[in-house]
C-alpha cells in the first residue's frame, strides 16, 4: 500500500548525518589519545590505516560549517573512549575533553543537535589487554566512562546512544576489527555471548546512570536492524527467518526495551551450551533500564532459507550486511527481487518501511535512524565536482519510505545517514565512500585532504530546507 496522502515529517525532525571517531578523526595518537583496538589491529593489505582518516580532528570547524551549510539539524558522532581515557580507565586526558567540548559547541553555534554515540567499535587497546568485553569488569569500565561523558558533556548533549551495532560486534566482530576471542577458547559461541551479555548489562547500567545524572537527556541503543525475509512461503523458511530475526535483531531490542532475553535465542544458546553466566544483580539491572527511543542503522534487509543441521557456520559470514549461515537455524539467500550496490549490499527501500513498521509494533518507542546510505566509488572531476546521482537516488527512495512509515503511524525522530563526510570504511578502506562531502585523498595517497561538495550535498540541502517535501 502506498498512501494516497502522506503525513508530513514532524517539525523538529532531526535531519543530519553520522560519523564515528575512529573512521573520521585521524590524529589517532595525538594530544594524549591512547590506542584503541582499531589502532593496533593488523591492517589487511590493500586497506588504508587509521592514522589520518578524513583528518576531521584538524578540520573540525570547516566540517561542521559545511554541515551547517547543508542545514543539518543534528550531527551524530562518536566519542573516542581513548581520547578521553587513554588507558580506558583512570586518568582523564583534558585535551580529549577539550576537543569534544569544541565540537559540541561548534554544533550548537549553528543550532545542530549533537547526538553522541558512546562506543563505536573502538575498545581501548589497554582494556583489550585486560580481556576486553570478556572481562566481567568491562561492565564497570563502561559505566565509569559513561559517567565521565555525562559529567563533562551532559550540560549540552541531550541525545545519547550507547553501543553502536552491538549485534554486528557479536555476529561479525572479526570483520570490523573488534571482539577478542582468547587463544585456546574451546567454546567460541559461549565466549561471544558472554561478551555480548556484558555489553547488554553495561548498556543497561549506562542508561540508568544517564537518567539519574541527566533527567532531561534521552538515551537509546543503536543496533543494526534488518528485517529478515523468508526465501519462500515454505513454513521451514518462515521458521528460519524468525530464527535469524531473533538472533540478528530482536535479541538486542528485547533486552534494551524490556530487559529480557529473547526466548528463541536463549533456547539456541542452551542447545549449544552457550548461555551466558549472570553476575548477581544483572537481571535487575537489565529490567531497570528503559531507553527513551531506539536508534538504529539500516542498510538493507536480509533473506534466509532453512538450513540443515549439518550445514557449517564458517564460510558464509562476510560482513554486516551479507548473508550468513547457522546450522539448523538459517542460511543466507540472495533475494532475486533486489539489486545490489557496487560493494554487493542489497538495496531495499521498501524493506526500510517494513523494518520500521515491525520495530514500531514490537516496541512502541520513537525511532531515530542513526545510519543508512550508499557506499560507492566516487570520482572528483577536474573542475572539483562529484556527480553521485546513485547516492541521491538511494537516499531519495529511503526517505520516501520513512514518510510512508510516518503515515503508517511510526514515530520518527530523525534521519542521520552514513556519512556526513567521506571516511574510512570498516573493512573496505577509503575507496568505499558514503559522504555528502568528498575528501580529497585516496587509499594510500593522502592527497590535499581538501573538502568538495558532492551533488548529493546540494540535493540534501534542498531536502532539509523543504522538511523532506522536495525529494
Ligand atoms: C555500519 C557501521 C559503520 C559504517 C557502516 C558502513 O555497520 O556502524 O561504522 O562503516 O556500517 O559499513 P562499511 O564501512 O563496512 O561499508
Amino acid at each position: 500500500m502506498k498512501h494516497k496522502t502522506r503525513k508530513p515529517f514532524p517539525e523538529n525532525f532531526f535531519w543530519g548525518a553520522s560519523t564515528s571517531a575512529y573512521q573520521v578523526e585521524g590524529a589517532n595518537l595525538e594530544d594524549g589519545k591512547g590506542p584503541s583496538c582499531q589502532d593496533v589491529k593488523e591492517v589487511p593489505e590493500g586497506t588504508s590505516d587509521l592514522t589520518v582518516c578524513a583528518d576531521h580532528y584538524h578540520h573540525m570547524k570547516e566540517d561542521v560549517a559545511l554541515m551547517a551549510e547543508m542545514g543539518f539539524k543534528s550531527y551524530r558522532f562518536s566519542i573516542a573512549w581513548t581520547r578521553i581515557l587513554p588507558k580506558g580507565t583512570g586518568e582523564i586526558n583534558q585535551k580529549g575533553i577539550d576537543f569534544y567540548n569544541e565540537l559540541i559547541d561548534e554544533c550548537l553555534k549553528y543550532g545542530i543537535e549533537p547526538i553522541v554515540t558512546m562506543f563505536h567499535f573502538d575498545m581501548p587497546a589497554a582494556l583489550d589487554e585486560r580481556g576486553s568485553w570478556g572481562n566481567p569488569d568491562s561492565v564497570q569500565w563502561f559505566v565509569d566512562f559513561a559517567r565521565v561523558l555525562f559529567e563533562n558533556f551532559g550540560d549540552r548533549v541531550k541525545y545519547w546512544l550507547t553501543i553502536n551495532e552491538q549485534n554486528m560486534l557479536t555476529l561479525v566482530g572479526p570483520v570490523i576489527g573488534t571482539l577478542m576471542i582468547p587463544e585456546g577458547c574451546t567454546n567460541v559461541l559461549k565466549e561471544v555471548y558472554q561478551q555480548n551479555h556484558h555489553m547488554l548489562v553495561a548498556q543497561a547500567k549506562a542508561m540508568v546512570l544517564c537518567h539519574q545524572m541527566l533527567p532531561e537527556a534521552k538515551i537509546g541503543p543503536a543496533p543494526n536492524i534488518s528485517l529478515v525475509y523468508p526465501a519462500t512461503c515454505k513454513p521451514e523458511d518462515v521458521i528460519a527467518a524468525q530464527n535469524f530475526n531473533a538472533i540478528r535483531n530482536w535479541l538486542y531490542l528485547d533486552m534494551a526495551v524490556y530487559g529480557i532475553y529473547n526466548a528463541i535465542v536463549w533456547s539456541y544458546l542452551e542447545e549449544n551450551d552457550a548461555t551466558p553466566t549472570f553476575a548477581p544483580g544483572d537481571e535487575e539491572a537489565m529490567k531497570n533500564a528503559h531507553p527513551d527511543f531506539i536508534g538504529f542503522n539500516y542498510y538493507n534487509t536480509a533473506t534466509v532459507e532453512a538450513a540443515s543441521d549439518e550445514e557449517v557456520l564458517a564460510d558464509a559470514v562476510a560482513d554486516q550486511q551479507s548473508g550468513s549461515i547457522e546450522a539448523g537455524m538459517y542460511k543466507g539467500f540472495r533475494n532475486p527481487n533486489l539489486v545490489t550496490t557496487e560493494f554487493g549490499w542489497e538495496i531495499d527501500p521498501v524493506g526500510f518501511r517494513a523494518t520500521i513498521r515491525e520495530m514500531d509494533s514490537r516496541y512502541h518507542l520513537p525511532l531515530l535512524v542513526t545510519e543508512n546510505g550508499l557506499g560507492a566509488y566516487d570520482t572528483l572531476t577536474e573542475d572539483g565536482k562529484v556527480h553521485d546521482p546513485y547516492r541521491i537516488e538511494y537516499l531519495r527512495q529511503h526517505i520516501a519510505q520513512i514518510q510512508e512509515a510516518i503515515t503508517d503511524g511510526a514515530q520518527m525522530l530523525g534521519y542521520n545517514p552514513w556519512s556526513a563526510i567521506d571516511l574510512i570504511s570498516t573493512h573496505e578502506g577509503m575507496k568505499k565512500r558514503y559522504g555528502f562531502i568528498y575528501v580529497d585523498r585516496d587509499e594510500f595517497d593522502l592527497g590535499t585532504l581538501n573538502r568538495y561538495r558532492k551533488d548529493s550535498f546540494y540535493w540534501y540541502k534542498k531536502v532539509i530546507a523543504s522538511n523532506g517535501e522536495d525529494l
